[in-house]
């Protein structure tokens, strides 16, 4: 018989905590036990990006922090922090905020300006770090967000265009051509001066040319004309103050009417052969049969 009402009376209980119970979620349920105006206190960083995309080596970044907090019943002063997430460091202390936690102020976003902030741009390529919001008073992490910033490598490019003078596209003996070679960089760190130069059977200085930090563009003009007709290979080159070239673009043309490049006067026999192997293939295979030929006849 106590069995039988322990059966009973069991599924009666559950049913009245289920009829309790159950139909409060647990927000309901919170704001039936605690005052409405006091929720939980939180904060979110809700953007944290920089204001580039790209940065030359040693450049300096800008960091932007868009911090929200909500339902705050005092003040807070937080510690923020950059860290590079793959070796877990310390990067940047970015300093502290207090954020005031009065009823009229209790929810509110601010966005933060981390500017001239070095060290960051040492290496090309992109590195993860991560903004990290301590609260001082627990120690407490209570906020955080990853960006990424990326340091691209320095790039200078040439390219050229041409021009004949009477505009057919055609480069007569003697007929004069304009060049016109634009200068384009990209993620450079420093200004510099740089020599524009052209080897056309011969180097000859074109131009100086100033290249600014960050990136630009420059345009320099050469103009020549070939006294006879003929293939020409020209080299475009922009050397440091030492000699070195640190960028260059080649260029083909062939002057008047001959669109073949002539026979290099100086080909080795190995040459020809190699230039002529189909030819000299068919005249073996037809020696030969004439040797069968003339044995067999
Ligand atoms: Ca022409």
């Amino acid at each position: 018989m106590r069995m039988g009402r322990a059966l009973l009376v069991a599924p009666l209980l559950a049913l009245a905590l289920f009829i309790i119970v159950i139909p409060l979620t647990p927000t309901e349920y919170l704001i039936a036990v605690t005052p409405v105006y006091a929720g939980t206190p939180g904060f979110k960083v809700k953007e944290a990006y920089t204001d580039k995309a790209a940065y030359y080596i040693g450049e300096s970044v800008t960091l932007y922090v868009v911090l929200a907090w909500e339902n705050l019943g005092q003040n807070y002063t937080l510690d923020i922090d950059l860290y590079e997430t793959v070796n877990d460091t310390k990067v940047q202390d970015l300093g502290t905020l207090t954020v005031p936690g009065t009823t009229y102020e209790a929810t509110d976003e601010t966005e933060l300006t981390f500017d001239s902030l070095t060290g960051l741009t040492a290496e090309p390529g992109s590195t993860e770090y991560e903004i990290r919001v301590v609260d001082t008073g627990s120690g407490l992490l209570v906020a955080s967000a990853k960006l990424t910033i990326t340091v691209a490598e320095e790039s200078i490019t040439l390219s050229v265009a041409w021009e004949d003078a009477n505009d057919d596209r055609v480069i007569e003996p003697n007929e004069q051509v304009t060049f016109t070679v634009f200068i384009t960089w990209a993620f450079v760190n420093a200004s510099r001066s740089y020599n524009l130069f052209v080897d056309d059977a011969g180097e000859h200085l074109i131009d100086a040319v100033s290249i600014t930090a960050g990136g630009g563009t420059a345009q320099r003009t050469w103009v020549t004309a070939w006294p006879s007709a003929g293939a020409r290979t020209l080299r475009f080159m922009l050397k440091d103050a030492r000699g070195d070239v640190v960028a260059e673009r080649s260029l083909s043309l062939t002057v008047g009417q001959a669109a073949q490049p002539a026979q290099p006067s100086k080909a080795s026999i190995l040459d020809l052969i190699k230039a002529n192997i189909y030819l000299i293939i068919i005249v073996l295979a037809c020696v030969g049969a004439a040797v069968v030929v003339a044995k067999y006849r």
